[in-house]
């Protein structure tokens, strides 16, 4: 059994995870109008695994016993100056999201809670690998500069995105 505490900290990150999975569907729709379908796709996949995410945390409050409480989610932003101002703001959420791991993680080694503590292990890795992946991104835009072909070239790169 976890505690009180935690199990709400958990149930705000099943909240944060699912808003993460809004904001990126929400990103792949603003590229599905300005006709950018490679990052629509891209933004689409990595929707469904924040998706995936949340219901590994649903998961594990069942598992453990504690009751699963969803709340409302936040609106998501639904224009962007360009493709990179998007990406930009992706890596800034993933900051975001990497913080709230951690704190989480901080949180299970106070309680001395063992199981969430290697429960969340998962998470601290992916969180390395999700601002990784965005920040190559960020820097092959930065590399296409004005470029057009090139970001349709780039377009197509992330298009061809395989479901995790
Ligand atoms: Fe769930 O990793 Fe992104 O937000």
């Amino acid at each position: 059994m976890i505690s009180a505490k935690m199990a709400k900290a958990l149930n705000e990150q099943i909240n944060a995870e699912l808003y993460s999975s809004y904001l990126y569907l929400a990103m792949s729709a603003y590229f599905e109008a300005t006709n950018f379908k490679g990052f629509a796709a891209w933004m689409k996949i990595q929707s469904s695994e924040e998706y995936e995410h949340a219901m590994k945390i649903y998961n594990y409050l069942i598992q453990v016993g504690a009751r699963v409480k969803l709340a409302v989610l936040e609106k998501p932003n639904e224009e962007w100056k360009s493709p990179l101002a998007v990406f930009e703001d992706a890596h800034k959420h993933e900051l975001y999201i990497t913080d709230r791991i951690n704190k989480l993680a901080n949180q299970a080694v106070a309680e001395q809670d063992h199981a969430t503590n290697i429960f969340l292990h998962w998470f601290v890795n992916e969180q390395i690998e999700e601002v990784a992946s965005i920040t190559l991104i960020i820097e092959k835009f930065n590399m296409i500069g004005d470029n057009k072909s090139a970001l349709f070239i780039l377009d197509r790169e992330l298009g061809m995105r395989a479901k995790a």
